[in-house]
């Protein structure tokens, strides 16, 4: 019997076949890639610091064919929009989600590989704007495809992220570090994975939870990070670091920043403070998963959360107020996930109060904002690949 995420899964599949035939006529080949949860390390990329993501069975699908023009027709199956450019710097497209796609072809080519026009259609399934990186499992499904139709796979897979993310900088005005797209394309299925921003280096951890689940809770407040505080976020870690005269936070510890204390804006030293003890709660997270110790897990995504609240300042009041309900109902641990600004709360929640967490949340959230959360059991899958 297939899941209902399979049933899904096939029917956006069908729709992809059949808008590609009446489009352009026959068939292409079929790409995917996933987007994103983050257990712990949020804003820790851009700091040199540690992240443990996963990627998750959400995807993004497309069907593409070299149309041996040097122009790219690509419909949307999702916003029901076509967008054609060719692949010159001075053709970029005016819709936003087509830039995500001419974004990752100028990188491709600007990495001296090739690129050539091509017909493609695409629809996905990772909820939008709820900060599970729909725009990095977008740009993954291109740089893999680019890569497998034109380059022989000749480029590496770390390239394709950083292909990813660069069409981030330079297309979509965000400027991001490396985890979503890292995550989207290594992602493989029950692996977690803690990635070393520094050196990017990184291990798989079997993700496997005994007596316990995962859940995010979307609020459906709009994540947008585009032309967002998420920059700024950024420039004030960089701010401090450059005071430190380090690289990056990285190299940071709180005694460090009690030094330049007076020499900083209190809403620097706040975001700093946050990225510090975030780096640690990464390792600890890791340490006690690998012993079995759900308590100490939880207890990181708690203080991750007021983290992000007081000091880093990403949450909102829907997110705050998710998390309320999560400790209300006995739930291990709970935080805000992503970028933050909207989106989902992470939740690690023992399997006997579960059913009882979930009708709560939607209840309650309800009679306060007049809408369901939605609910999505995590279920860690493989990342960008070949269909
Ligand atoms: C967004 C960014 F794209 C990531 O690079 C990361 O910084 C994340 O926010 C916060 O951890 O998803």
């Amino acid at each position: 019997m297939k899941t209902e995420q399979q049933e899904c899964s096939c029917a956006m599949e069908q729709k992809i076949k059949e808008e590609f035939a009446t489009r352009f006529g026959g068939e292409g080949t079929f790409y995917a890639s996933a987007g994103r949860i983050n257990l712990i390390g949020e804003h820790t990329d851009y700091n040199g610091g540690f992240v443990f993501p996963g990627a998750i069975d959400k995807v993004i699908e497309a069907e593409i064919r070299p149309n041996g023009t040097d122009r790219c027709r690509v419909y949307s199956v999702d916003i029901n929009e076509t967008a054609e450019f060719g692949l010159a710097e001075e053709d970029a497209p005016a819709q936003q989600w087509a830039r995500y796609i001419f974004g990752v072809c100028r990188e491709v080519i600007k990495r001296g590989f090739e690129v050539k026009g091509f017909d493609a259609v695409f629809a996905g399934n990772v909820p939008l704007g709820a900060g599970l990186s729909s725009s990095a499992a977008l740009e993954s499904c291109f740089a893999f495809a680019m890569n497998d139709l034109y380059n022989d796979n000749k480029i590496d897979k770390f390239e394709l992220a950083r292909i990813g993310q660069s069409t981030e900088h330079n297309y979509c005005g965000v400027n991001c570090g490396i985890m979503d797209q890292f995550a989207s394309v290594f992602g493989k299925k029950d692996c977690l994975m803690r990635l070393d921003c520094r050196s990017m280096e990184f291990e798989y951890f079997p993700f496997k939870l005994d007596g316990y689940k995962l859940v995010l809770v979307d609020s459906r407040v709009k994540h947008e990070l585009v032309d967002s505080p998420y920059n700024k976020r950024r420039q004030s870690c960089e701010r401090v670091a450059a005071k430190l005269g380090i690289e990056t936070l990285r190299d940071a510890d709180m005694d460090d920043l009690d030094r330049i204390k007076d020499e900083i804006s209190e809403e620097d030293y706040k975001r700093a403070e946050y990225v510090i003890g975030e780096k640690q709660r990464v390792l600890d997270v890791c340490d006690a998963l690998e012993r079995g110790d759900y308590a100490t897990v939880g207890e990181r995504m708690y203080q991750t959360h007021a983290g992000m609240s007081k000091l880093y300042e990403v949450s909102c009041e829907e997110l705050d107020y998710l998390n309320d309900l999560a400790k209300e109902c006995g739930v291990t641990g709970s935080r805000i996930m992503g970028g933050g600004f909207g989106g989902c709360t992470i939740n690690l929640v023992k399997d006997d109060f579960y059913d009882p967490f979930v009708s709560v949340v939607i209840k309650k959230f309800h009679e306060k904002y007049g809408h369901d959360p939605k609910i999505y059991p995590v279920i860690i899958s493989d990342g960008a690949r070949r269909l």
